[in-house]
């Protein structure tokens, strides 16, 4: 029986991807590294770190710079998307969120955010939705990133739900790979060959309907 939702939250609550996209992009490009979009693309869901890792790899840079030296562009670059959010405001709720997020409290479900933003807080209270969630995974405390499962088992623990007991919702490949790792039904937004291994997939957040959902959901 359906009991939680569980949610990343870029890509599927808001779309604060276009600013860690275009922040990231600036620094590769003071280091030189031209990204294609696909390589951008590949960014979604990937911790601070292990994005810039990925970057400086496309580049052929991967072994040019100390941790010190890569923690610093790490910084640099959360200080330009930090400034991005500070312009957020509920507006910034993608198309169907609101009415999902309703209907889930009509049903009493429980809500848990499993995102690897260490901003996810101060997104959450921009957007302000902060309080209609039950618990925020601490990406700090994980060992691994998606595609993991780590983040997503966590986050059905804080909810203290079973694997079947809940709907996880993901934008990213890897996200969608993490939620089935953990054994979770996943729902994909994007692209439907990109995110193949999803229970169910929509292409946008508009297209969210609890109910249906749950119909595919107790089907299985
Ligand atoms: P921060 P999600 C992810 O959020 C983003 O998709 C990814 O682009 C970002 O690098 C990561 O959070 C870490 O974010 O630098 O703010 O800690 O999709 O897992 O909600
Ligand atoms: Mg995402």
């Amino acid at each position: 029986m359906l009991k939680g939702l569980i949610f990343d939250l870029d890509g599927v609550l808001t779309d604060s991807a276009r600013y860690h996209l275009s922040a990231w992009n600036n620094l590769a490009q003071e280091l030189g590294i031209t990204l294609t979009d696909d390589q951008l693309d590949a960014l979604r869901g990937i911790s601070r770190m292990d994005s810039l890792n990925m970057i400086l790899k496309f580049g052929g840079q991967e072994n040019k710079y100390t941790e010190a030296e890569k923690e610093k562009f790490a910084a640099e670059k959360n200080e330009k998307f930090v400034e991005q959010v500070e312009t957020m405001t509920p507006k910034d709720i993608l198309p169907g969120i609101p009415e999902l997020l309703k209907d889930a409290k009509a049903q009493k479900l429980k809500m848990v955010i499993a995102s690897a933003s260490k901003n996810a807080p101060k997104i959450l209270t921009r957007l302000g939705i902060m309080d209609e969630f039950d618990g925020i995974v601490d990406p700090a405390t994980l060992s691994k990133g998606k595609p993991d499962p780590e983040i997503y088992i966590k986050a059905q623990e804080l909810a203290e739900l079973k694997a079947d007991e809940v709907i996880s919702f993901e934008d990213a490949k890897a996200g969608v790979e993490a939620i089935k790792a953990a054994g979770q039904f996943a729902v994909g937004i994007g692209n439907k060959d990109l995110l193949s291994e999803a229970d169910y997939i929509v292409p946008t957040t508009a297209d969210l309907k609890l109910s249906k959902i749950e119909e595919v959901f107790n089907s299985k």
